[in-house]
């Protein structure tokens, strides 16, 4: 996408200028807040279909995330195929096994107590949709020679924010998971070594017997997430 010739620093009026009253900014953000709210991370998908252009729409979101030097250090692989989420979750079920016997530490396991969570990944394989996020240590010119990238993880964990957010102002629920080590994402998707799996994104509709966590529900009041130098 980038050639070495071609970049260089152009400014174009600001496009998209959303110009609204005092008034409307506050009620726009009282109503994103309150529809963001509504976002969970669920684990119990239904057997219900998502069309791969609802995953494009979402994935083409998440694409215009801000990055470091607009480099857009991101891969998204989106699966459907059944023998490949069986894989995926084969591979994750293994690593899982080590970590909650035992590889996590006290600390960790008895923090994810509340959450309820364990080694079986069943909705790897019942979700429609697994997205797999990679983060671009390096790209290349349009010539074949390396550049780097900046700010990767940061990047890619604000693409990630905007896919989620995406998906649940569709409708949708996602559940994020994280095994580790997630190597074996490289081998299973053909993903090149320059790209680090930062997260599985499972895709899809909630089952009638969807369940959270009611720790879930606990969000930090404001005045202990905001402070304000007036
Ligand atoms: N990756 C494991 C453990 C896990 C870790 C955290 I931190 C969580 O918030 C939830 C789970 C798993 O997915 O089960």
């Amino acid at each position: 996408m980038f050639s070495r010739e071609t970049i260089s620093y152009k400014p174009i009026p600001l496009p998209d200028r959303a110009d609204f009253s005092d008034e409307k900014v506050l009620a726009e953000a009282k109503a994103y807040y309150d529809r963001m709210k509504r976002r969970h991370t669920v684990r119990d998908f239904s057997d219900r279909p998502v069309a791969r252009e609802v995953i494009e729409e979402c994935v083409r979101t998440a694409g215009t995330a801000p990055s470091g030097a607009n480099h857009q250090p991101w891969h998204f692989a989106a699966i459907s195929n059944q023998d490949v989420k069986r894989q995926i979750r084969e591979a994750a079920e293994d690593e899982e096994r080590r970590f909650y016997e035992g590889g996590a530490g006290d600390e960790w396991l008895k923090a994810l107590e509340p959450i309820g969570t364990n080694d079986h990944k069943p909705h790897l394989e019942d979700a429609p949709w697994l997205i797999v996020v990679f983060a671009q240590r390096w790209g290349y010119f349009d010539d074949g020679t390396r550049y780097k990238n900046y700010y990767v993880p940061e990047s890619t964990g604000i693409a990630c924010g905007f896919l989620l957010a995406a998906l649940h102002h569709a409708g949708l629920v996602a559940l994020t998971h994280t095994p580790n080590p997630m190597r074996f994402l490289n081998k299973v998707l053909d993903r090149p070594e320059s790209e680090k799996p930062i997260m599985i994104i499972a895709v899809g509709h909630p089952s009638s017997e969807a369940k959270v966590p009611a720790v879930a529900k606990l969000k930090k009041p404001l005045h202990e997430i905001l402070s304000v130098a007036g």
